[in-house]
């Protein structure tokens, strides 16, 4: 069974001299070549093609232009030199799926307005929407390229600038309304398996001027009615919220996936939404990714990965490609023992450093991010198959087998049980955590 898509190409070829990129093996010196990602590989029960479904972010990869905050832009990608946003949306289409099939990747992400510029008018949007959308229904037949999510950008323009769904002036909230409806009518149009809410703007800047509880009010309101809409339209899909703590906003309420998973279940939202959980921003609420990951997990609630990571040396989020290997095979070790991602994929939420500046480095980014995944997901399976990592990690709670013990685990004694076990056993032994026998497991089988 080969999972690879139909290389599809435009009118003109954007990424010229770069052909299908293949899997070579380890060995390989060619640099737009795979080392460890072999879509149609088994590793334990499933394909690595079905363990990730990478999607590729049409935003930073077909809009990216390498502007900062301090600086104009260092691309001039030839799609998105054209006049005229039709034509201008219809040339970065052709280049997306250029590059998307020529990688081999089976899914692609996007904003609304990723891909097409937004219009003047609610209604003029919505026709771009539509003839955007008619043309990747082609590009997606002919290449099988499937859409791993849709999302609307709720943060650009400036009328967001207090908020979406939780803005304190009621005609932005119903032009946010108006908005999500569109971008799921597109999501749904092209066969979107699940759809994002990241809310950026859905915070506050101070909270002298922000009633919150009326805001968090306004979120689960709007939520529900997005999902109300979409099951309406026959959309079966799984929604995600996107955890991250800040930036733009000073304080955002999708805060971490603890704060998120309390939010959902204190708004009766559980059944519809599940995460997605990005690295960078894992790292912005000073967390790990795997820390982050794990919650979700644990809660039943691990939907999808935005994959990137973060720089040690500061706070922001840069971004950048992943490919730090260890840390992935702990993110992996919870992915495989939990029983893997609830719908969604992993999308390369990652953008090329500034000054990345050639189209070929789009190739080297992802291939180093997918092989980055695959190496660490073969180094999990083999800890979990060959190591005793689980038993070890069983061993340190194996005290919990005795009666007294499992009657408090089950709820089954009181407070004064445990203090009349405590007073006959006397001090309890020092127990050693052996992390650095833990952490030496990974390298070992790296
Ligand atoms: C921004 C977010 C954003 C979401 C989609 O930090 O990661 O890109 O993934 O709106
Ligand atoms: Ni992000
Ligand atoms: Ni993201």
């Amino acid at each position: 069974m080969s999972t690879r898509a139909q290389v599809v190409l435009g009118e003109r070829e954007f990424f010229p001299g770069i052909g299908p990129i293949p899997y070579e093996g380890r060995e390989s010196d060619q640099p737009l070549a795979f080392r460890w990602y072999e879509a149609d590989r088994v590793v334990g029960e499933k394909t690595m093609a079905e363990h990730f479904k990478f999607a590729v972010a049409y935003w930073h990869s077909f809009g990216g232009t390498g502007t900062d905050p301090f600086g104009a832009p260092t691309r001039q990608y030839p799609w998105l030199v054209a006049r005229e946003p039709q034509l201008r949306a219809r040339d970065k289409m052709e280049a997306a799926f250029e590059f998307i099939t020529k990688m081999g990747i089976p899914y692609y992400c996007f904003h609304d307005f990723d891909l097409i510029e937004e219009g003047p008018t609610l209604a003029e949007s919505a026709r771009r929407l539509d003839r955007i959308t008619d043309y990747a229904q082609q590009k997606q037949a002919a290449s099988g390229v499937k859409l791993l999510w849709g999302t609307a950008n709720l943060f650009s323009h400036p009328r967001y600038m207090n908020g979406a769904a939780t803005n304190p002036d009621f005609a932005v909230v119903a032009h946010a309304a108006a908005q999500v409806r569109r971008a799921l009518d597109a999501t749904i149009k092209l066969g979107g398996e699940n759809y994002v809410f990241w809310g950026g703007r859905e915070g506050y800047l101070s909270l002298l001027n922000t009633d919150m509880k009326t805001e968090l009010d306004h979120l689960a309101r709007f939520l529900h009615l997005a999902v109300d809409y979409a099951r309406r339209q026959g959309f079966e899909g799984q929604f995600f919220i996107e955890p991250k703590p800040a930036e733009p906003s000073k304080h955002q309420y999708d805060f971490d996936a603890a704060t998120v998973i309390g939010f959902l279940r204190e708004y009766d939202l559980l059944d519809h939404f599940k995460l997605n959980i990005e690295v960078n921003h894992a790292t912005l609420a000073q967390h790990t990714f795997q820390h982050e990951v794990r919650v979700a997990a644990d809660a039943g609630l691990l939907g999808s990965l935005d994959a990137n990571r973060g720089d040690y040396q500061n706070g922001w989020d840069t971004d950048q490609f992943p490919n730090n290997v260890y840390e992935l095979v702990e993110a992996l070790l919870i992915l495989l023992e939990t029983g893997g991602l609830r719908g969604g994929g992993i999308n390369f939420d990652a953008k090329l450093r500034r000054n990345s500046t050639d189209p070929v480095d789009l190739f080297y980014a992802h291939i180093g991010g997918m092989d980055a995944f695959a190496r660490a997901l073969l180094v999990a399976q083999d800890i979990l198959e060959h190591s005793d990592y689980l038993a070890l990690r069983r061993e340190r709670y194996a005290s919990f087998q005795s009666e007294a013990a499992r009657a408090f685990a089950t709820g089954q004694s009181t407070l004064e049980d445990l203090s009349a076990w405590a007073q006959a056993n006397g001090e309890p032994e020092p127990r050693s955590g052996r992390q650095e026998r833990f952490e030496n497991i990974i390298n070992r089988y790296l």
